[in-house]
């Protein structure tokens, strides 16, 4: 056997059974290694963004991590700004980079770079494996490293001659012949080595915590990472009920459960001056699994700090934390436990709006007609500003936004999510700026059958940056400015780029017509594209 089977091999023990790929010659043994084990699901993307964001997105929904394949330091470096964003979601990734052969870097051939100066920002843990004898310790260890909570990047650079080389058969039972930290437990076919435990909150901070709620003072309970979750937020709304505290959510959120059923925890407004107004009132800020909230970006005469002055805040547990053990000792400290929780969301759709398209009816259209259970990847920008009232009483469903803040998330993330929750509708809402990064995802929907709509917000503008510019105290772009704003020359066909790439399209320019569109793509069990021209 050689590396690279092994390396299939133990991913595959590991339960790592999804490999997000785009591949280069010196991938091509892990890629032979495919036809010789049976099991891993493998999905090609057509740029390396869709890769990356595809596996943040199947760990968002499927809580374990999937694998990429990419091309040397190019092809991880077309994969980094969706890692960033899964980064800062906390996904579990195991990124598998080729790498030449290690008699061959000294040559400095073309495709030679420092993959692990490329990795090293955008992940959590990186290796790079010494000899084929080693491949399957360090795979162990990389699938460890991702699945440490609240999940993490793990980068594993290939050599090919580790991958071409001999590794002997027992090695995917685990001896490591070299290599840094690369721990030693599970063998193929013995099941996963062990996972490690979220750390517990500590309970002076609960106890501190508890003491803060129940003082009566204008508290708010601020919620992050899988206190979003149907049950920690049940608890929330149980502490709420028993202290009077408000609740929300960070503005971010890498995966929150709402709809009808769930307790209701708006997120902090992204616009400074909405943010900072909503949190005006609170003396106290408890934190749950975030951190204070501050403003995304620098503007004069703003606050970087968006919690009022002289406001506590205290932060019970870290992202990484046991957040549920965290909210039920709150709730006990508070007397809570057999409350019921506040703010529970009933069963309430809007009516479906007629008329012009507006950023207020894409929201109530989108609450009428979101099925249960649905997955909704929110990379909508302006267009979804109205998204949260009309949508928080529809029938329960997940919220995925990009933690990071880089665009062209979206698409792929939905198919991750696709793949990692089947039989789950999925949704993509979409500006067509932010589409436009990673497009060739609708390729992956197509090839792959998976359950995904698409609706893409045609303002044929990067329209938040217009806003952005007055914001940064830039004053009103002149011609040529807002030619850098502007997406309207050439204007996207939204429905033929659909249609090319192998998704059906329908165009909606006013408000029955989206519901229609959207109503259509709903009812297919395939992939389907509503363009929304605004
Ligand atoms: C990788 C990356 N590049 C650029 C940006 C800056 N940026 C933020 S929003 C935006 C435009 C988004 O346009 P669109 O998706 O059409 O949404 P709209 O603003 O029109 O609602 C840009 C370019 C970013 N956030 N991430």
């Amino acid at each position: 056997m050689n590396g690279a089977e092994s390396l299939v091999r133990t991913l595959l023990a590991e339960g790592v059974d999804v490999c997000f790929t785009n591949p280069g010659t010196s991938e091509m043994h892990f890629v032979a290694a495919l036809d010789r084990v049976d099991g891993m699901r493998c999905v090609l993307g057509l740029f390396e963004g869709v890769v990356t964001g595809a596996a943040d997105g199947y760990w968002r929904m499927a809580e374990r991590p999937a694998s990429t394949l990419l091309h040397l330091g190019p092809g991880l470096a077309n994969g980094l700004a969706n890692l960033h964003n899964a980064k800062k979601a906390h996904s579990g990734i195991v990124n598998v980079v080729g790498e030449h052969a290690l008699a061959h870097l000294s040559l400095d051939a073309p495709l030679t770079s420092d993959i692990e100066a490329v990795a090293r920002p955008m992940s959590n843990w990186v290796h790079t494996i010494g000899a084929p004898g080693g491949v399957a310790a360090a795979a162990r260890a990389a699938v460890s490293a991702a699945t440490t909570p609240p999940g993490r990047v793990a980068t594993l650079v290939l050599p090919a001659d580790c991958a071409w080389g001999e590794a002997c058969a027992g090695n995917v039972a685990g001896q490591a012949a070299a290599g840094p930290a690369v721990g030693s437990a599970g063998a193929a076919g013995a099941g996963p080595g062990p996972r490690a435990a979220r750390r517990p909150a500590d309970t002076a901070r609960v106890d501190a915590a508890a003491r803060i709620l129940a003082s009566g003072e204008p508290t708010l309970l601020l919620l992050g990472g899988v206190a979003l979750r149907e049950a920690p937020l049940a608890t929330a709304g149980r502490i709420a009920a028993a202290t009077g505290c408000a609740l929300m959510s960070e503005f971010y959120v890498a995966r929150q459960q709402r709809g009808a059923g769930r307790v209701i925890a708006p997120r902090v407004p992204y616009v400074v001056d909405a943010a900072v107004a909503a949190l005006a009132p609170y003396r106290n800020i408890v934190m749950v699994g975030c951190g204070e909230p501050v403003s995304f970006f620098a503007y004069p005469d703003k606050p970087g700090r968006q919690s009022p002055p002289g406001c506590r805040l205290l932060q019970v547990a870290d992202v990484g934390q046991d957040l549920v053990g965290a909210l039920d000792a709150i709730a006990e400290a508070v007397g809570a436990r057999r409350t019921p929780p506040r703010g529970v969301a009933a069963l309430q759709r809007p009516v479906l709006p007629e008329g012009p398209m507006s950023v207020e009816g894409i929201g109530q259209v989108i609450g009428a007609l979101l099925p249960e259970h649905a997955i909704v990847i929110d990379e909508a920008v302006s267009s979804g500003r109205s998204l949260g009232a009309p949508t928080a009483q529809a029938p329960p469903h997940d919220w995925l936004t990009a933690m990071g803040g880089s665009i062209g998330f979206g698409l792929p993330t939905a198919v991750g999510a696709a793949i990692g929750a089947p039989g789950r509708k999925v949704l993509a809402l979409e500006g067509d700026g932010s589409a436009m990064y990673t497009v060739q995802a609708l390729w992956t929907m197509a090839r792959e059958g998976l359950d995904v709509t698409v609706v893409v917000f045609a303002n044929r503008a990067y329209r938040i940056l217009q806003g952005e510019y007055a914001g940064v105290g830039a004053g009103t772009p002149g011609p040529r400015a807002n030619h850098m704003l502007m997406l309207d020359r050439p204007a996207i066909d939204w429905v033929g780029m659909a249609r090319s790439l192998g998704v059906e399209a329908g165009r909606a320019t006013d408000l029955g017509t989206l519901a229609r569109e959207l109503s259509r793509g709903l009812a297919s069990s395939g992939p389907y594209l509503v363009e929304a021209v605004l």
